[in-house]
């Protein structure tokens, strides 16, 4: 059995901040966690290198169940986005490590394929509609199958989901919280006359998708999901903030449009009413933000009984290590839904070299034994970290609102 021996907590800035736990074994063979919590990253690498490392050293390593309850029973403060990206780096690496020794990939482990790969969906964004279409139809041209469309709202300086000119998006966007300003009655108007041009555009045999970003009421999301309803959408994602979860039966009422929600979940515990009442379609939990495989695994569970399939978060803060991660679940569970594809930029993916794919819209994990990815620690140390925050968002007469 592997002992663990060290683990290591990499602080990185290849484009963006990455942490990333690297545990080793005394027969040489390493795993690798992403532990990346966009905006908080400091306080992640703490919680891992303070609490969390002294306590793994000394155990068994194949010991991935217990290892995972003794620091999440263990910590006596359960739950929380620190504390359960901190318990999904070390699961993460500790399911490398047993697929490494088992000379099988990740996903074998979990009971093996069951699909050819996972389909993903893009990000098209823009300033206009045109704009937007037009990256929708460069999409489809790479082969894309599902496409997530986000554009400019006229009257607002910015909008989520929307880059800079001639800048790939990036959330976190300052070396303190930038401001936008929102207005809901202008979003509401443009949105609906997005997706009829992007219809038109691209045909119906295109899946199309919407982040909300938690910005609207459920009255005034349910508005939106029936305005939507002519044009299909696979799914509206975040509609509502997702504290008051009544809320989804209100919008699930009105609209037959599809929901997404879950990409701030870090526990089962936020996603079961949701899911047990059918209020949602998708769950969007992530590997790094909810706990791990093992945890994550636990949620697809309980939401294949209620016909709800997965939706995993997947923008640029989570890292190449947390992607390979999702993809190799994806590939096993039999609730697999979509996988949100941003790609990571070159000077990122050269500090994580990964075996993962892409081909005619799907990613496949590769068959490299474990998760397939790894971090290059040199490579990692020439890119210092730099704080970077998201930004908050404000109604037009300055209240803060939901960013
Ligand atoms: C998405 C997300 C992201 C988040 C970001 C926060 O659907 O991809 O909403 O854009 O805002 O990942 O860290
Ligand atoms: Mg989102």
């Amino acid at each position: 059995m592997p002992i663990i021996t060290e683990a290591r907590v990499v602080v990185t800035s290849p484009g963006r901040n990455f942490v990333t736990l690297k545990v080793v074994c005394d027969d040489g063979t390493t795993g690798v966690g992403d532990a990346t919590l966009n905006g908080r990253e400091l306080a992640v690498a703490s919680y891992l290198a303070d609490h969390i490392v002294p306590c793994l050293i000394g155990r068994d390593a194949h010991r991935i169940e217990d290892i995972w309850q003794y620091l999440y029973k263990g910590a006596y403060w359960r739950r929380g986005p620190v504390t359960m990206t901190a318990i999904a780096a070390v699961d993460m690496a500790l399911w490398d490590i047993k697929g490494k020794v088992a000379g099988l990939p990740v996903y074998q482990l979990l009971g093996g394929a069951s699909r050819d790969g996972c389909m993903v969906y893009g990000h098209a964004n823009g300033a206009t509609i045109a704009d937007t279409v037009d990256a929708a139809l460069r999409h489809r041209a790479e082969g894309y199958r599902a496409i997530r469309l986000q554009c400019g709202v006229p009257g607002l300086a910015s909008t989520y989901g929307v880059a800079r000119p001639g800048e790939a998006y990036e959330p976190a966007d300052g070396t303190l919280p930038t401001e936008s300003v929102w207005s809901t009655e202008r979003y509401l108007r443009i949105v609906p006359e997005l997706f009829a041009a992007a219809r038109e555009a691209l045909g119906p045999d295109i899946h199309l998708l919407h982040d909300v970003h938690h910005r609207l009421t459920p009255i005034e999301a349910a508005r939106l999901g029936r305005d939507l309803e002519p044009y299909r959408p696979f799914w509206i994602e975040d509609p509502t903030p997702a504290e008051n979860q009544d809320g989804f039966r209100l919008i699930r009422q009105h609209t037959t449009t599809p929901i997404a929600v879950g990409e701030v979940f870090n526990s089962i515990w936020d996603a079961k009413a949701l899911i047990e009442s059918q209020s949602i379609d998708y769950i969007r939990a992530t590997v790094v933000h909810a706990g791990g495989i093992t945890h994550l695994r636990r949620i697809a569970a309980l939401a294949d009984l209620y016909q709800v399939r997965t939706g995993c978060h997947g923008a640029t803060d989570l890292s190449p290590v947390a992607m390979a991660a999702a993809l190799h679940l994806g590939l096993a569970i039999p609730n697999f839904g979509i996988q949100e594809l941003m790609p990571h930029l070159p000077v990122t993916q050269a500090v994580f070299p990964h075996a993962y794919r892409y081909a005619d819209g799907s990613l496949h994990p590769g068959d490299a034994p474990g998760l397939g990815v790894d971090i290059d620690e040199a490579l990692a140390a020439t890119h210092p970290y730099v704080r970077a925050y998201l930004p908050v968002n404000r109604l037009e007469d300055g209240t803060l609102w939901s960013w």
